[in-house]
Order: structure tokens, then sequence, then C-alpha cells
């Protein structure tokens, strides 16, 4: 994790709303989780109301890679870029230029304007997930440095928000909205990062002492950013190699759950349907592995009541083949 996933993103975005037409307001969240929805849940081989191929999902959205003049919101945008219904909160909702534009900043890597601790260059941001409004990403009211504030609007507050007020701008009473990436600030950044980024890839000082590591991440997560831990999944691979990290190390990914790893399916249209599996001997497979020496599989499989998937190792995602969707084996960990 690092500085900018709890503390300085949620004010990066709010810094992207600060123009009145950059604000995605509340009522446009079942129109964003239904075009996820509508481009994504299939890429696993299964429309059911998962998202499992977060890799392709992701990479459909970012608008940072390549491809120019490709628009992932296309069918979304208004009509001449007026919104004839800002109040409209069904999925058939459209957006504004402005509005996508801060859904390009939020689902897109942000790059920093100099590289930071462990030579990092830019953040994960988020996947795109069914909750696109949780943990803040998405807020009803306007913030003091916004345009259209009221006179007496409050700062924006979060929970890491002590983090660029304190830390970085050093003044408690200082509005995080000030921040420039780049500006008067950015060596005082990179002291930060060296201090709190916990961003370094090689993991062999553990590995050599005989450590173990089983690490699981949701990527409905939208407070941890998942971008953020993918991509450090990401440098552990590259910099130690895929065999080396199986052999003491589980990078798994449990697609469309949140923070605490729960989730539900969801139809197009916005409702939450069933639990997805998530339950594994969570205690059981780390002591096993550090006391008796016996590894758990590359994958695993996770459950809720009699339904269950596989829980596949970064990048391997699970994908339907035939079968009864809720039984494991109907499904593989694959990776395109
Ligand atoms: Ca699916």
């Amino acid at each position: 994790m690092n500085f900018s996933s709890l503390m300085l993103a949620p004010e990066l975005i709010r810094i992207q709303e600060k123009l009145a037409a950059n604000w995605v307001a509340p009522a446009k969240v079942n129109a964003i989780r239904g075009e996820f929805m509508r481009q994504c849940d299939a890429l696993d081989g299964l429309a059911d109301g998962i998202i499992n191929n977060y890799m392709a999902c992701r990479a459909i959205f970012d608008v940072k890679q390549g491809r120019p003049g490709r628009d992932p919101w296309a069918a979304k945008r208004c009509p001449n870029n007026v919104d004839p219904k800002p109040q409209d909160t069904s999925a058939e909702a459209c957006l504004t230029s402005g509005q996508i534009s801060t859904l390009q900043m939020v689902y897109s890597p942000y790059n920093f304007a100099t590289p930071l601790a462990n030579g990092v260059k830019s953040f994960g941001m988020w996947v795109p997930n069914t909750d696109p409004s949780g943990s803040g990403l998405i807020l009803p009211g306007r913030y003091k440095g916004q345009e259209g504030a009221a006179p007496d609007a409050p700062f924006h507050s979060h929970l890491g928000v002590l983090g660029v007020t304190g830390y970085l701008m050093r003044d408690l009473n200082a509005n995080p909205l000030d921040y420039v990436e780049g500006g008067p600030l950015n060596q005082r950044r990179m002291e930060l990062s060296q201090l709190l980024d916990a961003t370094n890839p090689d993991l062999s000082a553990f590995q050599k002492r005989g450590g173990k590591l089983i690490v699981v991440i949701g990527t409905d997560d939208t407070l941890a950013s998942p971008g953020a831990q993918l991509d450090y999944y990401q440098s552990v691979v590259d910099k130690m190699g895929r065999s080396n990290v199986d052999a003491f190390a589980r990078l798994w990914v449990l697609p469309q759950t949140n923070h605490g790893l729960t989730g539900r399916t969801w139809t197009a249209d916005g409702q939450a349907q069933q639990a997805i599996p998530n339950g594994y001997d969570r205690f059981g497979i780390i002591t096993d592995w550090v006391e008796k020496n016996q590894a758990p599989g590359k994958s695993i499989e996770v459950t809720a009541g009699d339904r269950a998937l596989p829980m596949c190792s970064y990048p391997a995602f699970p994908k339907y083949v035939k079968g009864p969707t809720g039984d494991a084996r109907s499904w593989e960990c694959a990776t395109k």
C-alpha cells in the first residue's frame, strides 16, 4: 500500500471535480455500474452478474493504455453533451463529457509528476466495479474550493485527509483540494513516499527466512485501491519471477468483492442478487503451509452455501467452461 491509496487519491478525485461540469453526481451510479456490467460481465464466458475477468475490464476502461481514439464510454454519452434528465437514477441515464473525464481519471492509472519510492511512477486508482460510489468515490455535495460550493461549504473530509493536510501540507487548517501534483509540495511528497509507501517488490529477505505469504484482494474495494494492489502484485512477479513467487506466496483475487472481501452479483439495471462465493479456511491454509510445509494450490475453492468458484492467482481469473455454474469444476483459472 502507499500514501496515495487512502490519503491522496480521494482528494485527487475532488480536485478533478473542482469544475462543476466534472461532478459525477450520485444519480449516475446505476448508469456507471450498468455500463461496466454490459461491457465486462461476459468476458469470463458467462453473463451471470459477476465481472470475473477484472484485467480485461480494467484494460477496457483504462484510457491511458494506448489505442488512441477508443472511447469506452461512447454508449453513455449524452446527445450533444446535454443531459436531458440529470436526476435520472436509472441505468439508462447518460453522462456528460465532463463527468466522463472524471470517470476516465478514476478508472485509469494516475501518473505522478516524478517517480516515488521504489521507482513507482503511477498510482493504480480503481478497477471497474459494482459499487461506483463506495467509500466516497462519488459524493452528493460540493466542497470549499469547488465551483458552485456554498459560501459556508465544508472542506472535503475523508478517512485519510489528515495525511494530506497534516503529513503533506503540514497545516491542519489547509484545504486539501489546494494540493497541486508536481507543485511546491513535490519534494515533501517524495519524502513521505520514502517514509510510508510499502511498495518494495523485493520480498526475498522474507522468503529467505522461511516466510509464507497469502494475500487476497477484492476488485470492488473502494477504500484501498485495487488498481494499486494489482500493480503491486505485478511488480512482485516482475521482480522475483513467477515460479519463485509461487514457492512462498499466493496473490489471490476475489473479483467483485469489497474491502471486507464480500460482494454480490448484480443485474445490469441495478439489482443486487446472490452473494459471491468467498468462504475458505483462511487460518487453516496458512497454518498448514507454515507449520506442515503443505502449500495450498495455486487456486483454491471458495464457497457461498452450496455454490462454489475457484479463487485464482493473479493475473488469472475464474473462466466459465461448461457444466453447472455453481460448481467450481465448471470453471478454470485462465489469463485470457
Ligand atoms: Ca460473468
